[in-house]
């Protein structure tokens, strides 16, 4: 594919409902999606750099800095094989792995419509439908949230993850199972613990979750193996996760016992894929995180959830639970079941409401 233009934008999309983490509050997002032309077909990738540094490091702003000036200038006019000779160009470029993977993404659909095939099946994707969980954000009152775990698991939805920070913990925690005995649960502290929290982090044992997701520092894998080895609940890494290198580390040092892959905290589809062949090697699971993503970045973690050691129910969820319209048509439904089907056509299988962005753009460059 020879890289003919880059267009990036940034829209603006207001959430139905805020979203709040133990890092904060968010009500909108602004998101920069990358649109490719090679040989008149066109891809699309979308960043999940969040609008601040609170996840990691990188932001609306920075993502686009480094597309701008570093990353699409190293792609731009050169004729790649396979979507894959992107990362070796990359290289050079140290982190930004969500600046990235927005580039990398579009240039997958690319790849997989050159090919006629759906994007899941040139990933080596096998399954038809994929399991789905929701993450639901701190609330105002753990009544509310109760009123939320009902409703989703109504829905069908396989699996709740709740965020939880110290103050908004055993109390939720103990709430839902009292309500709620035999679901699967779990919860994400998004590394709002330190070790010094360990009487309290135990007592999280007790509510039977499926993981605890990330409970200390994001760049931390040394504290999170002392933890793993005083507390039954599995450990789920999330924030550190940027490479197979680190997941390589991670599994050595007994850091975890379960991988949240997500495609933009990786830099791409080629690293994920290395991180879920690694993963399925040593008998770890994996599954699809999520990060507030509009109907293109949902699309691109439907096919991602479609490889075989994606054995748990992932943060992918139907696009209403987001947006009042999202920017691809059709948007993303669950099934009574809480499944997500996987598109059959070629590419990403849905289409990108071309109108719908032009009107939610607050910025675009092209490049040619
Ligand atoms: O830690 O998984 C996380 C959203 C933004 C940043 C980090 C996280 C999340 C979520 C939401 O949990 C997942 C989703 O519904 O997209
Ligand atoms: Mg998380």
């Amino acid at each position: 594919m020879k890289i003919e233009r880059v267009q990036i934008r940034e829209i603006r999309l207001p959430l139905v409902h805020f979203f709040e983490t133990s890092f904060g509050r968010t009500t909108e997002r602004r998101i920069v999606l990358a649109e490719v032309t090679a040989e008149g077909v066109h891809g699309w990738g979308e960043c999940t750099a969040g609008e601040g540094p609170f996840y990691s490091y990188e932001s609306t702003d920075t993502a686009w800095h480094i597309l701008r000036d570093f990353l699409i200038p190293r792609v731009l006019g050169k004729t790649l094989q396979k979507a894959s000779d992107a990362a070796p160009l990359f290289k050079r470029v140290r982190g930004h792995n969500m600046a990235k993977a927005a580039l990398e993404g579009a240039l997958w659909d690319i790849e997989a419509q050159q090919a006629g095939v759906p994007l899941a099946k040139l990933l080596g994707g096998e399954l038809k439908e994929i399991p789905c969980g929701v993450s639901i954000g701190i609330d105002d009152s753990v009544e509310l949230l109760l009123e939320k775990v009902e409703r989703e698991l109504a829905a069908g939805y396989q699996r709740i993850k709740v965020k939880i920070k110290p103050g908004w913990d055993i109390e939720v925690l103990g709430a839902i199972r009292n309500r709620f005995p035999r679901i699967r649960l779990m919860a994400d502290a998004n590394a709002a613990y330190s070790l010094a929290d360990l009487p309290r982090i135990k007592m999280l044992d007790h509510f039977h979750l499926m993981m605890l997701e990330q409970p200390l520092a994001w760049d931390d894998l040394l504290d999170h193996a002392r933890l793993q080895r005083e507390i039954a609940t599995p450990i789920c890494l999330d924030e550190p996760i940027t490479s197979v290198e680190k997941v390589r580390k991670a599994l050595e040092a007994g850091s975890g016992k379960i991988i949240n892959i997500k495609l933009g905290r990786v830099g791409g589809y080629t690293e994920a894929l290395k991180i879920h062949d690694l993963c399925r090697e040593k008998g770890v699971p994996v599954w699809c995180g999520g990060m507030l993503e509009s109907g293109i970045g949902r699309v691109h973690n439907i096919a991602l959830s479609t490889l075989p050691n994606f054995v748990l129910p992932g943060d992918v969820s139907a696009s209403r639970r987001y947006w009042k319209q999202d920017i691809i048509e059709p948007e993303v439904t669950v099934s009574p079941q809480g499944t997500i089907s996987v598109p059959t056509g070629a590419g990403l299988g849905y289409s990108v409401d071309t109108d719908r962005i032009e009107s939610l753009t607050l910025r675009q460059e092209s490049f040619a």
